[in-house]
């Protein structure tokens, strides 16, 4: 149990904690293996919506949802009336609008970094567009990922590559509104094996800050080597002010899009503790993007949402219990036991009673997992959109 001023501090917290849902984990989605497909997903970007919507009403804690413009405005623009007007119904607002540059045929090598110029112009048009898309939909972020690299040593240049980027990118800043920024995201390998134009985040940095002030670099908690010390690089980040967000997944061999926080929950509760400890000791808030990039081809794709997002308030809430004046004079005397304990009992705290008794305040169900289940809502989808589903696997096979 947490003492009376701890449960304070978590309640002040989860008022403000937000965290955005990917509109790609709605829908049947698989591995390059295959598909099982469930007969409740999402067949349409307004199922996609109204999916999250049930998130965020259990929750209380996902208002936005980001979207690929490619799977969710199928006509670019003239698609964008019609999925604002799905996500008011959903209760929900559009967040992050994700270009795809990595699945035409086109981009075989590559979409910035493509040798051919014809082909970086068409890959910056569709990001531009999706610049105005952001634009009509009243969101703050365009988040970009490339798959740009290349398999074989020597196939690619790859400084004249980098050259392309700086100029793609820096054009892409120069369309955005005083409101926008433009997240850069980066993977150290996948869909290329050989080279990534955008490895690691020293080369996201170097980029966003060629590009503008309004480029800032996307953490991706998957995208990393295997023992790279992730909150290390957002510490970095943040004190450079160049973290724009993060896509929250877990991983353990590679980009495999665990949940968050099922495999090194530690890890997790470091980062956010990064967070935290920045906002105390400067006094402002980071301003930081929470976003949930997660496909689940296994378990129940709305439900795994909802255990996503209520993970996350867990972590969150235990960060909050860090004593960062007491974590701080411990690290100045070298007291390292003492400090290493300070963040470890903050961890093991059972934060669980505190965020019920939230939710209890807000007007939520304790338990947003079980309200969903009893709600009736997976059965109804599963009629409404079996027939659909399987159609898809005929389709597929
Ligand atoms: C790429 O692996 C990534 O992390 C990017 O954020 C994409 O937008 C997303 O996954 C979905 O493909
Ligand atoms: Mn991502």
């Amino acid at each position: 149990m947490t003492t009376s001023a701890q449960t304070e501090r978590i309640h002040k917290a989860l008022d403000t904690f937000a965290i955005e849902l990917p509109s790609w984990g709605f829908s049947n989605t698989g591995t390059r293996f295959g598909k099982f497909i469930q007969d409740s997903a999402a067949t349409t970007t307004e199922e996609k919506l109204a999916d999250a919507g049930q998130v965020h009403h259990f929750t209380g804690c996902c208002p936005s949802v980001a979207t690929h413009v490619l799977w969710d405005f199928p006509e670019g623009l003239k698609s964008t009336s019609s999925v604002i007007a799905s996500a008011a119904k959903a209760g929900v607002r559009l967040g992050a609008i994700n270009p795809n540059v990595f699945q035409d045929q086109i981009y075989k090598n590559g979409s910035l970094g493509n040798p051919n110029t014809k082909i970086r112009q068409a890959a910056l048009d569709h990001i531009l567009e999706s610049v105005e898309i952001g634009k009509q939909t009243g969101s703050r972020d365009v988040s970009l990922w490339f798959g740009d690299g290349s398999s074989y040593p020597g196939s690619q240049s790859i400084r004249h590559r980098k050259q392309w980027f700086t100029e793609g990118l820096k054009e892409t800043h120069a369309h955005l509104s005083p409101q926008q920024r433009m997240l850069v995201e980066y993977k150290p390998f996948e869909p290329y094996f050989y080279h990534s134009d955008l490895g690691d985040w020293g080369m996201a940095l170097v980029l966003s800050r060629h590009a503008g002030p309004q480029a800032k670099v996307l953490v991706d908690t998957g995208h990393h080597y295997q023992a790279q010390n992730i909150e290390q690089i957002v510490a970095w980040l943040l004190s450079e002010d160049m973290l724009g967000g993060f896509h929250f997944n877990d991983r353990r061999y590679a980009d495999d899009d665990l949940t968050f926080g099922s495999i090194d929950p530690y890890q997790a509760f470091r980062i956010f503790n990064e967070v935290i400890g920045f906002e105390r000791e400067t006094g402002k808030r980071a301003d930081i993007a929470y976003m949930i990039d997660q496909s689940h081809n296994l378990k129940d794709k709305t439900e795994e949402m909802i255990q996503t997002a209520t993970t996350a308030q867990e972590l969150y809430s235990k960060a909050v219990l860090v004593d960062h004046e007491k974590l701080t004079h411990h690290q100045l005397k070298g007291e390292l036991l003492d400090a290493e304990e300070c963040l470890k009992s903050a961890f093991s705290s059972d934060v669980r009673p505190a965020i019920r008794e939230w939710r209890k305040s807000k007007g939520l169900a304790e338990e947003p997992l079980q309200a969903f289940r009893a709600s009736g809502y997976t059965a109804r989808a599963e009629k409404e959109r079996g027939a659909k589903n399987k159609g898809a696997v005929a389709s597929y096979a």
